[in-house]
């Protein structure tokens, strides 16, 4: 029996195993006590992450599509025509002509070498990764707020905190190890606040849970502004030292004193938690998706900046704005530079000093790396075909994931030639020319960044299935196809030495230093710099020192409730099930928990419509239709409707694909359905 110490390949949080590792083969998960994230704890996800690994489903060949049939393949042959296919159409049709979609649940090292294959090799900035869809809009609303995209205080802090904000986030389920950190602040009496328009299991541990309309953010935050700054609670020290933009701020919530009428809230109880959050000696704000993943995303996140910047709530323990990220290295994924305007560290492509210093690091011709700003995740959809001719899927499921499933078959139907690097045969890989059997986390070594920007290590425990690869290898050779210089790496280390060369916030960050409990915060600029858990301390990171307030305006969703579709569908996450469902439905407890696709709906609403508790009903939108049973409960207000997002023709059958303008996220928390009960023999 062997322990090998790793990071969990699930949520953003990061906890840390132990692999229990018997005879080459995972057994077990035990806790690893002296980690400072999770103490020992895991989530039912957590506990059961060795079961999918050595699930017989797993891919172990290349498969090449053949007249229309998969058939296997030998790494040479696969690869070989990778190679080619992706070089003849970039030749051919230039590098707008080629998208390259990036994984959040794999290791740093593995999205730094996909985004380094893009640029050095097609000189193209099209490769995005599925922060896009997550938490996109946190990457563009706090940089224009603070100049940093990233949360400002590590999860541990809450406990040092007077009041927690909970604003979109449901983080007992999503995140069940912050959730325990909740859990404790509210033992030590500290007050809880939960904005929700559902009574989630989150919303359970609130002092004060506040239902809202869905998708009313702005108009609630602009109101309790009006408060804080009407009854004089605003703090004006910090707002005059460390910001700018206060006027257009103030101006704009002058409108919002009363905002009933669309969010809801009573007026006067916006008023008391406005009151509560601004006279809390230190307050903390924890958002999610609640906020990020709708048209407005990005002034939402601007919305929860201005809070924090107008309470003085920033830059020490126990306040801050803390976006809980998503998946297990969707900070890492972004940090990494696997992102259409950005090298890794945040290096603007559109600056031509990070373009010459990239071109040189990588050994480019100077001039040749591409000023342009890419397409992103979902809009690489829009383009199948034109002027996207190949895609490379690394690691996500678009056709469950995306929104509007059936656009999404559509347009990869579309494509020339299309690869998918995975560990299970998905609904997406059906659309692929060449699937490639990756290898999962516990087969191979890496680092995957947490929530709280710290970057955890991953280690490998047991060998992959038949022929498949861990998936930086799979880069490596496939360089090697194309001729690239600058990919001769025998090892994860290496590659992580070669980003951290040209990325400055990252370059103390030596895997020897990893190797500690505590781990590192970026940004860490030198070996023997510290590290930084808490951002903006004396000044922000923009260039200025200052943090900027917007003055925003509140915006319905794209899609609302009307006569046709009388419902607003929000869509979310449940403890047992993670995404897609490759891995967690392999796992026996978790698939037998929530076999089935569900939608919540309103007790009154299904009297209504004659709705019982367990029934299926079948759920509409403009775009699509979905089956689902029935759960009647009092969690979701009247014309509210709550569907997982876990399933193939679920959610994603209805959402749709209007964006935010500033960040580019769809709107998947929002869209109008209609509900009605199928009738016998249908
Ligand atoms: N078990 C599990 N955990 C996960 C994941 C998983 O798949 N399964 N995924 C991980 C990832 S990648 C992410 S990004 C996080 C997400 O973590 P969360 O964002 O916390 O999870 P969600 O359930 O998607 O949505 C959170 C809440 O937003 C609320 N909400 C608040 N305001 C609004 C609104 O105006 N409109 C709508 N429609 N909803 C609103 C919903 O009611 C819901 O309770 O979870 C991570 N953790
Ligand atoms: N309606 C609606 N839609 C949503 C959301 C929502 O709240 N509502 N949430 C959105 C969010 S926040 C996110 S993050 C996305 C997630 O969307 P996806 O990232 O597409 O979902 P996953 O199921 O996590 O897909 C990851 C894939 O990677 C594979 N994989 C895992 N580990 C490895 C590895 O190490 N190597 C390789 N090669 N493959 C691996 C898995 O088998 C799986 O097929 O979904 C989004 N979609
Ligand atoms: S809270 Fe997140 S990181 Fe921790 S065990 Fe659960 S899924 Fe894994
Ligand atoms: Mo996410």
């Amino acid at each position: 029996m062997r322990y090998v110490q790793t990071t969990c390949p699930y949520c953003g949080v990061g906890c840390t195993l132990n692999l229990v590792v018997n005879d080459g083969k995972l057994v077990g998960v035990e806790p690893y006590r002296r980690s400072p994230i999770n103490e020992g704890k895991l989530c039912p996800k957590g506990m059961t992450c060795h079961e999918f690994v050595h699930s017989p489903d797993r891919l172990t060949k290349p498969l090449i599509k053949k007249d229309g049939e998969f058939v296997e393949a030998s790494w040479d042959e696969a690869l070989d025509l990778v190679a080619k296919k992706l070089r003849e159409t970039s030749d051919k049709y230039g590098p707008k002509s080629l998208g390259f979609q990036v994984s959040c649940r794999t290791p740093n090292e593995e999205c730094y070498i996909m985004q380094k294959i893009a640029r050095v090799g097609f000189l193209t900035n099209n490769v995005d990764n599925c922060a896009r869809i997550c938490h996109g809009p946190s990457v563009a609303g706090l940089s224009l707020s603070f100049g940093s995209g990233a949360a400002t205080n590590p999860f541990e802090d809450v406990l040092n905190s007077n009041l927690l904000l909970v604003w979109g986030s449901n983080a007992v389920e999503a995140h069940p190890l912050v959730g325990r950190r909740i859990a404790q602040a509210k033992l030590k009496g500290i007050p809880i606040i939960v904005i929700d328009p559902r009574y989630s299991p989150t919303a359970r541990l609130a002092d004060d849970w506040v239902r809202f309309n869905p998708s009313t953010h702005i108009a609630l935050a602009n109101s309790m502004m009006y408060w804080i700054i009407k009854e004089g609670k605003h703090d004006k020290e910090f707002i005059e030292k460390r910001t700018k933009g206060f006027d257009d701020l103030k101006k704009m919530v002058e409108k919002y004193a009363d905002v009933e009428n669309i969010t809801g809230v009573p007026t006067e109880k916006v008023r008391e938690i406005a009151l509560k959050y601004a006279e809390a000696k230190n307050a903390v704000i924890i958002y999610c998706l609640g906020i990020t993943e709708l048209t407005t995303g990005t002034d939402n996140v601007r919305s929860m900046g201005n809070l924090a910047m107008l309470t003085g709530n920033i830059g020490r323990p126990g306040v801050g704005v803390n976006p809980l990220r998503g998946q297990n290295n969707v900070q890492g994924a972004c940090d990494m530079g696997a992102y259409p305007n950005v090298y890794s560290g945040y290096q603007k492509c559109e600056d031509p000093a990070a373009r010459k210093k990239m071109e040189t690091a990588w050994g480019l011709k100077e001039g040749s790396l591409p000023d342009w700003y890419g397409s992103t995740l979902t809009e690489q959809i829009n383009e199948c075909g034109d002027p996207i001719k190949a895609m490379y899927i690394f690691a996500l499921n678009p056709v469950v994931s995306y929104p509007d499933s059936n656009h999404v078959k559509r347009s990869l139907e579309k494509l020339d030639f299309l690869v998918v690097q995975d560990i299970f045969w998905t609904e997406t890989c059906e659309y692929a020319d060449v699937v490639l059997p990756g290898a999962s986390f516990a087969e191979k070594d890496g680092t995957f960044t947490s929530g709280e920007r710290r970057i955890n290590r991953v280690r490998k425990a047991v060998d992959p299935p038949g022929d498949a690869k861990e998936d930086w290898e799979i880069f490596v050779l496939l360089a090697q196809k194309l001729g690239l210089k600058g990919f001769d790496f025998k090892s994860p280390q290496e590659i992580w030495d070669d980003m951290r060369k040209v990325t400055p916030s990252m370059a103390g960050c030596s895997y020897a230093r990893l190797e500690k409990p505590e781990s590192l915060h970026w940004p860490c600029p030198t070996e023997e710099h510290p590290g930084t858990p808490i951002l903006h301390v004396d000044k922000f990171s923009a260039p200025d020192g200052l943090g900027t307030f917007f003055g925003l305006e509140y915006r319905p969703p794209a899609e609302v409730a009307d006569a046709e579709y009388p419902f607003t569908l929000m869509t979310g996450r449940l403890i047992f099930h993670y995404h897609t469902r490759t891995q967690t439905d392999r796992a026996r407890i978790l698939h037998y928990e929530v076999p089935e696709n569900y939608v919540q709906i309103n007790t009154e609403d299904a009297k209504r419509l004659n709705i019982v508790r367990g029934e299926k009903v079948k759920v509409r939108s403009r775009r699509g239709e979905s089956i689902a049973v029935a759960r009647v409960t009092d969690e979701v207000g009247p014309g509210v409707l709550f569907m997982a997002m876990h399933f193939p023709e679920g959610a994603n059958a209805l959402t749709n694909t209007a964006l935010d303008p500033l960040s580019k996220m769809p709107e998947l928390k929002h869209c109008a359905v209609t509900v009605e009960k199928i009738k016998e023999g249908n």
